[in-house]
């Protein structure tokens, strides 16, 4: 109960939970190390590069987001005696087209299942009327083809919004996916959860307003994620639950179904 400006006494009525809004890379499948990683590498060979990355140099490149980006910090910080051709931005592109393909190519090969919990958790938020959402760095058309190869053939139809990519200018940590995804729904932050794995995922959705469940991974777990609802191992299986990390909750472990989410998002 409140005082309003008039003092009458009124009631604040909880905020209903309307949508979920999930991050793709990280957090719906271990993508980064086995997916994206092998299909730059890929690309470069194609292109006749001598740039290859490891995996302990692609968790330094993920600092960045956005895969075009990425190449450009990789240069910078990491060959800085690389000449850049006059063509420079045009040749970033067509490699990144053809990382793109190497990707989707490897999605369609079955290369990268989704993480615990996660297919079950989308199951049921549809079920319960839940809206989903996407809100990825990512290319569209990876995300389209991760939600069909590794969720369902109609998997991205489940999604009422796919926001990715280069439709916003400013990437993650910028808010601005969140933002464009929410005025899609016409939703206001409050009535809206967010999945996120990374620092930048979690600035991100932070920014836009959003209430944000985290799940780590092996490049994210030493990341920041201050501000978040809770910080998991994963969204959890009835055999093998997730376990809570953050200092509200260490320690607790269960599996992230509809009403755990409603509970957590009426805090
Ligand atoms: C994902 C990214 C993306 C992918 C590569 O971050 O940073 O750049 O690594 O995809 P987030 P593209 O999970 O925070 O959205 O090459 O298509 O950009
Ligand atoms: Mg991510």
């Amino acid at each position: 109960r409140f005082r309003n400006v008039t003092g009458v006494q009124t009631c604040a009525l909880p905020i209903l939970l309307k949508a979920l809004l999930f991050d793709v890379d990280g957090t719906l499948a271990d993508t980064e190390r086995d997916g994206h990683r092998p299909a730059f590498n890929a690309a470069f060979r194609e292109f006749g590069l001598d740039w290859d990355w490891d995996v302990p140099l692609y968790g330094e490149l993920l600092a960045v987001t956005g895969g075009k980006e990425r190449m450009k910090y990789y240069l910078e910080r990491f060959r800085p005696d690389y000449v850049k051709p006059d063509n420079f931005e045009a040749m970033i592109a067509e490699l990144h087209k053809a990382k793109t393909r190497h990707y989707t190519q490897l999605l369609a090969d079955g290369g990268i299942p989704l993480r615990p919990g996660v297919e079950r958790l989308l199951r049921e938020a549809r079920a319960a009327g839940l809206i989903l959402g996407v809100a990825t760095t990512t290319t569209p058309e990876n995300v389209t083809a991760l939600l069909r190869h590794s969720l369902a053939e109609d998997g991205a139809d489940w999604f009422a919004v796919i926001a990715a990519g280069d439709i916003v200018p400013a990437k993650k940590p910028a808010p601005d996916i969140y933002v464009w995804a929410l005025q899609q729904l016409g939703l206001s932050p409050e009535e809206c959860l967010a999945f996120e794995d990374s620092e930048n995922g979690i600035r991100s959705s932070r920014g836009a307003g959003l209430k944000t469940v985290v799940t780590i991974n092996d490049y994210t777990r030493d990341h920041e994620f201050t501000g978040a609802l809770a910080v998991l191992t994963d969204l959890g299986e009835a055999a093998t639950p997730y376990q809570r990390l953050d200092v509200a909750g260490q320690g607790e472990r269960g599996m992230v179904d509809v009403a755990r989410l409603r509970d957590w998002h009426a805090r």
